[in-house]
């Protein structure tokens, strides 16, 4: 339309400056709040100028090359990397189509390399051992410390020695259950080193939990650490681990030693508990061995890591990872997807117990000679700050997050923003989950002061790497949409009975084809890989996720399939009514479940937390839903608004909507495990509200 046009010209000819979007200029522009995929956010030409991919004509060439000859687009990037032998002239082998036997997917297969070697040997070797590798920012503002990769490749050295010393040899599984400090990167990249497979375990996970994967993986060694301070409080690991490694006898599994770093801020060694012949410290061991490791060469397709992610139901999968292609993989998406330049300092908040830590804190990063800040602490310690007062001391250039932290600092106010300087950022990041149009526009608006362009990066632990992601400098983004796919990605979207639809829909998100990062297999178990990921559509990977595609070929990805809501026979994303809500100036966050409905199937029930200092009222409540019905319609109406001081959330951020719906459908005596929950508290609070509004 001529409006769309007028406001696509008017936005291009703006000094970056003033390229502020809201709500406001869609509505001048004539662009309903419904349609917000009119809203075009472009990037400065300064900007794209610099970048490394800096139109979407560009984009378009190198997407093509990579779909016409996979083979030789992805090959030409593996030739940046050190490979001992070279891999085999077919580069790359797949079935994902189960109709034709077994589900295989090979890359690089026959060429024999290591990927520490290349995070850090090949860095050091190309002049840049005295950079700075890790910049590391304890929980407590002052405590902190620095690693060059030089220092970096001593340390991972010396543990590689020392886990040779006791028996770990390629292949064997290690468990490492430790917080953000700088020794679990080297505790990973030491894993890596001599072929052994790391199983990193988010120290948030109760001992069962721990226990569940420890029994499936059976780890030659664990690793971990006494304790560690998460904002004012101690939590013992060291005892976590004890109580799992109980439990994993009781089952069989019986793990000979539990190497314990003494993280003397948190808690001193005499305070730990011990079990002699079993646990060593860290400190009285590792330091005592050579800082030079001889490196084990293993084939492209030798296992790498293995990480553990929930199911919809039964236990967790155990998602396998190989080395050549997650490689080459993490480290291209990595630099494509934040224009990564050497002179960036790169922060992500993710925790190294998630896949984000797994690609995009260490390897990643480290594979392009990044300097990494790993922070311990929490974003709201000293106080809702914080995270800008790290920007501005290690002048972060590149900063990476998830939706739900945006939120929660949104909803403190913007001053604990602006009182910091934030002039080094130049990217930003979001990962996790769908962001609100609105927490997107605070984002760009206020934390990146409408200069830096957001890679919103649809991807999942299976795909090891970013699947349809912004590449910052190529087109104008969309606030809330993915855009476009990765190099090499073929993204489609099929309808309930599997086929191919076109142009502007939306459905089930699936990928043909396979890519370098895909995880190979789900760990003893590739019958359930098959059956959970290339049954439900036969030809295809299945993500999991609804997704939609605008006019324009835009990816909107609207939440996991599982969080359909289907009222009237209408299909409505849980994350769409999410949305709407949070567009109202006074919802800070929202999460949709549906409720069993006499009439129309199902209902929606909206749970909100409102802005600060803001009271719940019945006329609130009924601005809230008339939000609803001008953006979405009036179907996607909810039928219960239920206010909520806060949210289930796990601790990696996700809200727990397993437990929203047994709460929503009242059966207050099925929540299940809510052992993982970041704050148990907020449980009794939302039964108590559940009837008095
Ligand atoms: C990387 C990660 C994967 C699920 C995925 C999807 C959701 C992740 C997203 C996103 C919309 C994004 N998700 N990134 N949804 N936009 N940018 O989070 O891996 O923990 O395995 O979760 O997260 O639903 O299917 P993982």
């Amino acid at each position: 339309s001529s409006d769309h046009l007028r406001h696509v010209e008017s936005m291009a000819q703006l000094p970056s400056g003033a390229r502020r979007i809201s709500h406001l200029n869609a509505v001048i522009l004539g662009a309903s709040l419904a349609s917000e995929e009119n809203d075009l956010v472009f990037p400065s030409h300064d900007f794209s100028r610099q970048a490394l991919v800096s139109s979407p004509e560009q984009y378009r060439k190198m997407y093509e090359s990579s779909i016409e000859d996979p083979a030789g687009f992805w090959s030409e990037i593996a030739s940046q990397f050190y490979w001992n032998n070279k891999w085999d002239p077919e580069v790359y082998s797949e079935n994902i189509d189960v109709r034709k036997g077994t589900v295989k997917l090979e890359w690089f297969k026959g060429g024999r390399t290591n990927i520490t070697y290349n995070a850090l040997d090949r860095n050091i070797e190309a002049g840049n051992g005295g950079k700075v590798a890790i910049y590391w920012e304890g929980n407590e503002p002052g405590d902190d410390g620095q690693l060059t990769y030089a220092q970096l490749l001593e340390k991972v050295c010396q543990l590689a020695n020392y886990l040779k010393h006791v028996g770990v040899r390629k292949g064997d599984a290690v468990v490492i259950y430790l917080p953000m400090l700088m020794e679990l990167p080297i505790a990973m990249l030491a894993c890596a080193r001599i072929g052994a497979v790391h199983s990193v375990v988010f120290a948030g996970f109760s001992a069962e939990s721990l226990a569940q994967r420890i029994i499936d993986c059976k780890p030659k060694v664990v690793i971990t650490c006494n304790a560690v301070r998460r904002g004012s409080k101690a939590i013992h690991l060291k005892e976590i681990v004890d109580g799992a490694l109980i439990e994993s006898v009781k089952n069989g599994v019986s793990v000979g030693l539990c190497l314990t770093l003494e993280n003397k801020s948190a808690m001193k060694r005499e305070d730990s508990k011990w079990q002699e012949g079993r646990d060593v410290w860290w400190q009285d061991v590792v330091p005592q061995f050579p800082i030079k490791c001889s490196v084990e060469w293993v084939d492209a397709e030798d296992p790498l890591f293995l990480l553990y992610t929930s199911g919809s139901t039964g236990k967790p999968k155990g998602v396998l990872h190989t080395t050549g292609g997650y490689m080459v993989y993490s480290a291209a998406t990595f630099k494509y997807a934040f224009d990564y330049k050497p002179s960036d300092i790169y922060w992500c908040t993710a925790d190294c117990g998630w896949i984000t830590g797994h690609s995009y804190v260490t390897y990643g990063p480290l594979l392009n000679g990044a300097t990494v800040v790993v922070f311990e602490g929490a974003p709201n310690y000293p106080d809702s700050g914080r995270c800008w007062d790290i920007v501005d001391k290690y002048k972060v250039t590149i900063f990476y997050t998830a939706p739900t932290l945006v939120r929660s600092l949104m909803r403190e106010g913007d001053e604990y923003v602006t009182r910091y300087h934030r002039k080094s950022l130049r990217v930003l990041g979001s990962v996790g989950e769908p962001i609100n149009p609105s927490a997107w526009r605070w984002f760009y608006n206020v934390v990146g002061d409408s200069r830096c362009p957001i890679s919103d990066t649809w991807w999942q632990t299976e795909t090891g790497g970013f699947m349809i992601t912004p590449l910052p400098g190529a087109w104008p983004q969309k606030p809330g949409s993915a855009t476009f796919p990765f190099f090499g990605i073929q993204p489609v979207i099929v309808d309930e009975k599997g086929n191919e639809i076109e142009g502007e829909c939306s459905g089930y998100l699936c990928i043909k084809k396979s890519w370098p990062g895909a995880f190979r297999t789900l760990y003893g178990d590739h019958e359930r890989y098959e059956t959970t990921y290339f049954k439900p559509f036969a030809g295809y990977y299945f993500s999991g996720d609804g997704c939609s595609r605008d006019k324009d070929g835009y990816f909107w990805l609207t939440g996991r399939v599982d969080d359909v809501i289907n009222v009237s026979g209408h299909r409505i994303g849980t994350a769409e009514v999410e949305s709407a809500l949070v567009s109202h100036p006074h919802c800070a966050e929202a999460a949709v479940v549906g409720v069993e409905h006499e009439i129309k199937g199902q209902g929606i029930y909206a749970f909100v937390t409102l802005v600060e200092g803001i009271p719940y009222s019945e006329e609130l409540r009924k601005s809230l839903v008339l939000a609803v019905r001008n953006q979405i319609g009036a179907f996607a109406a909810p039928d219960k608004i239920h206010w909520a001081p806060g949210l289930p959330k796990t601790r990696s951020g996700k809200i727990m909507r397993r437990i929203l719906r047994k709460i929503a459908s009242g059966q207050l005596d099925e929540l299940g495990d809510t052992s993982t929950l970041a704050d148990p508290g907020v449980m009794d609070q939302l039964i108590a509200l559940r009837d008095c509004q």
